[in-house]
């Protein structure tokens, strides 16, 4: 009985060092852990990541409490243990790209990206509105986006006018357009030139072929294509985590499996018109100031469009998007 009641100095302190470790660290720390190192997250899932070292060896890591998001791109310091490393830091990015969560936060989902690479294709059924979404999204997160219409292969007789179309349209926006095959390989060496010493993402609907991308570029990878991602009827979560990939020289690619749409329902709707560079000069020129651009006299972008100076798609996406925002 009394020997219950009372512990002795040494199982205290055992008790006392197990609840710390508890509360302050969820796992195990290595302490035999080096000096500083300079690394990048190559891919975060829940409490530990993988990440890259200078030599671009890939080790696993335990993320120190308190440090914040940690996603694929983040520059990190480190120290090694024997079998698993620690991050100690997360530097500041120079962009990131963020999703509204389910309870109204706002969630990273990748780190210091250079270029967003829009993949859309003739199937899953292509959708100006969804590219026009990720536009928005990489415009107002101030990363330029360039788009790459894959499996041109499969575009039939009756549509290619159509696609023809779209290529010009987006080109005359100003936007770089990439038409390719991963199948045929059409386009794929104009387009590796525009990865080169680029720190990208791949982003867009699943089935377009982003992993089938990653596979044709860098034949390394073993990226697993056609694996049932978020949005399957099934509601299966295969993989969701964003992951980099090294290029040969200098650069890295990140595939996006979770990112379908990102950045759109947290914004104000005055600021969409932003996302849209062929409506935005004419936005100046709106008889009101605080003009919507939806039905407004003297509205000088809905003139515009009347002139034909404007794609009537585009202001129909516009709008789509202005609708979207007001019903979240
Ligand atoms: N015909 C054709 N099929 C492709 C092409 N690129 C990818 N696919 C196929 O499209 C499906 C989805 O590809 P995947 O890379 O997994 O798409 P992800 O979900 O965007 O990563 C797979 O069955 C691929 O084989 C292409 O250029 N042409
Ligand atoms: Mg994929
Ligand atoms: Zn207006």
């Amino acid at each position: 009985m009394a020997k219950r009641q009372k512990l002795t100095l040494q199982q205290k302190r055992r008790v006392a060092k197990s609840q710390r470790k508890k509360s302050e660290q969820p796992l195990e720390f290595p302490d035999d852990l080096g000096p500083i190192e300079n690394g990048i997250v190559i891919s975060r899932f829940g409490e530990q990541a993988d990440i890259a070292d200078n030599n671009r060896q890939v080790l696993r890591a335990y993320l120190r409490q308190n440090l914040g998001s940690c996603v694929a791109g983040d520059r990190v310091s480190f120290r090694r243990g024997s079998d698993i490393a620690v991050i100690e830091s997360i530097s500041e990015r120079s962009s990131e790209l963020n999703r509204p969560t389910r309870h109204s936060g706002i969630k990273t989902i990748v780190a210091n990206i250079d270029q967003i690479m829009i993949v859309v294709a003739p199937y899953p059924e292509y959708s100006a509105i969804i590219l026009d979404r990720y536009l928005v999204a990489c415009e107002l997160a101030k990363v330029t986006p360039h788009i790459i219409f894959n499996k041109m292969d499969l575009v039939s007789a009756e549509q290619e006018a159509f696609f023809a179309q779209q290529i010009n349209l987006y080109r005359t926006i100003g936007y770089q357009v990439f038409p390719i095959s991963c199948q045929t390989q059409t386009g794929i060496s104009e387009l590796t030139e525009q990865f080169l010493g680029q720190e990208s993402i791949l982003v867009g609907q699943s089935g377009v072929g982003k992993s089938s991308l990653i596979n044709t570029l860098l034949p390394d990878a073993d990226m697993a294509v056609g694996e049932v991602s978020e949005n399957s009827r099934l509601g299966t979560h295969t993989t969701t985590a964003s992951r980099l990939f090294f290029l040969p020289q200098n650069g890295h690619i990140i595939d996006s499996p979770g990112v379908r749409e990102f950045g759109l329902s947290h914004i104000d709707a005055d600021t969409v018109i932003n996302g849209f560079r062929d409506l935005l000069p004419y936005s100046g020129q709106c008889k009101f100031r605080n003009c919507r651009h939806i039905n407004e006299t003297g509205c000088a972008v809905l003139a515009a469009a009347e002139e034909a100076l404007i794609d009537p798609q585009r202001l129909t996406s516009f709008h789509s998007i202005l609708r979207s925002i007001d019903n979240a």
